[in-house]
């Protein structure tokens, strides 16, 4: 069968932020991320400020307004900080954006090409969820150390002289949450407009009223490089955490993004060292024998996994570690997911369980459960 809409990967996370130096500092200092480029008003961008940088094959972009009256003023304004684009690496914009557009997809952007001594690149944009878009990027013609319009930058900061290498090499995963009743509608977008295909994972009714208060499906593109879960709310005997995010956010929104990471303790524990907060996890996770005989033998002691509250999983595929920080903003809206993968391929059902009590705690705290 051939694929209606090949897609070789992410291409960029791009969040809109109040203040992008300083998120740029942040996601240096405490992500162990690289600034790569910079796009100002020094080189001609009069209304925005952006700043690149990577790790691996992860791309964010950090862009904020510099002067009022923007739109992009006032989407951070309405939503706080966030994803406004989740940008998808395609073969051929042109062929994508017809054939999205032809099967229902609002067209944002036509297809253009953007040029410099380092090349050009295609880029067209489609809308998905809430705010969100999808730009469709091909950059197989560029050298350059972003798009066109962007200056090569340094690094901010230095690594620290303890790491040797990054703290994560890719994105995993890119999670949007939508309203109530319309999770099946975006996983036939999905479907329907990108050819996108279900995963086995999902939270359905069964699971939803013990205790997640949430629905969630995940669809993947043919080569399952860009997995997008999407969870709606659930109608339960508390405040779905998927409210919590619409009430805060102010709409449907990207709410976490996963990040691939093969030494997730490393990880865990130099971001936990940058002041970066992370979900509690009870002694009684790791203490109890069903999970222990489940989990059977892992690269690390249990313990050591305890000691950081990183939770594991297994199923017939193989095992995977992760764990969650807390909302990185204000608003208890965005958050970040590490995971180092060992075969699985799923999303950690055996600790949703355990995620969303934890999760609830934090909404109890919040005085928003
Ligand atoms: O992406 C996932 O499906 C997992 C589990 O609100 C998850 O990371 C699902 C919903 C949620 C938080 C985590
Ligand atoms: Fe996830």
């Amino acid at each position: 069968m051939s694929d209606v809409f090949p897609v070789n990967g992410m291409d960029a996370v791009v969040f809109a932020v109040g203040n992008a130096r300083q998120a740029a500092h942040y996601y240096s200092t405490a992500f162990g991320m690289k600034l790569v480029a910079y796009r100002g008003p020094e080189n001609g961008s009069k209304d925005t400020a952006s700043y690149v940088l990577t790790s691996g094959s992860a791309v964010f972009e950090f862009r904020a307004s510099i002067r009022p009256g923007t739109d992009l003023a006032r989407h951070v304004a309405e939503h706080g900080d966030g994803v406004i684009d989740l940008a998808l690496d395609v073969p051929d914009v042109e062929a994508a954006y017809r054939h999205a557009l032809s099967r229902g997809a609002r067209g944002l952007e036509e297809p253009h090409t953007l040029e410099d001594d380092n090349g050009k690149v295609v880029m067209a944009a489609i809308a998905t969820y809430g705010e969100t878009r999808h730009t469709l990027v091909d950059r197989s013609n560029y050298t350059g150390a972003y798009l066109p319009g962007y200056a090569p930058a340094e690094p901010l900061v230095a690594p620290p002289a303890t790491r040797t290498g990054r703290l994560f090499q890719a994105v995993d995963h890119c999670v949007g949450n939508v309203e109530l009743g319309k999770m099946d509608e975006w996983v036939e977008f999905y479907r329907n407009v990108m050819g996108f295909t279900n995963m086995a994972e999902f939270i359905g009714d069964d699971i939803a009223t013990d205790y997640s208060a949430l629905m969630s499906k995940v669809v993947a593109d043919g080569t399952r490089k860009v997995k997008f879960p999407l969870n709606e709310p659930a109608i339960s005997r508390r405040k779905s955490q998927i409210d919590e995010y619409l009430e805060f956010y102010g709409g449907p929104g990207v709410q976490h993004i996963a990040l691939a990471t093969n030494d997730i303790i490393t990880t865990v524990d130099h971001m936990r060292a940058a002041g970066v907060q992370f979900l509690d996890t009870p002694d009684s996770y790791y203490d109890d024998p069903e999970l222990r005989a489940r989990i059977g033998q892992v690269r690390v002691p249990i313990e050591e996994l305890k000691e950081r509250r990183i939770l594991v999983d297994r199923d017939e595929d193989g095992y995977l570690l992760q764990i969650f920080t807390q909302p990185v903003q204000d608003r208890p809206t965005v958050f970040f997911e590490l995971i180092e993968r060992h075969g699985s391929l799923g999303f950690g059902k055996g600790n949703f369980k355990a995620l969303f009590e934890a999760i609830e705690r934090e909404q109890e705290r919040r005085g928003n459960l």
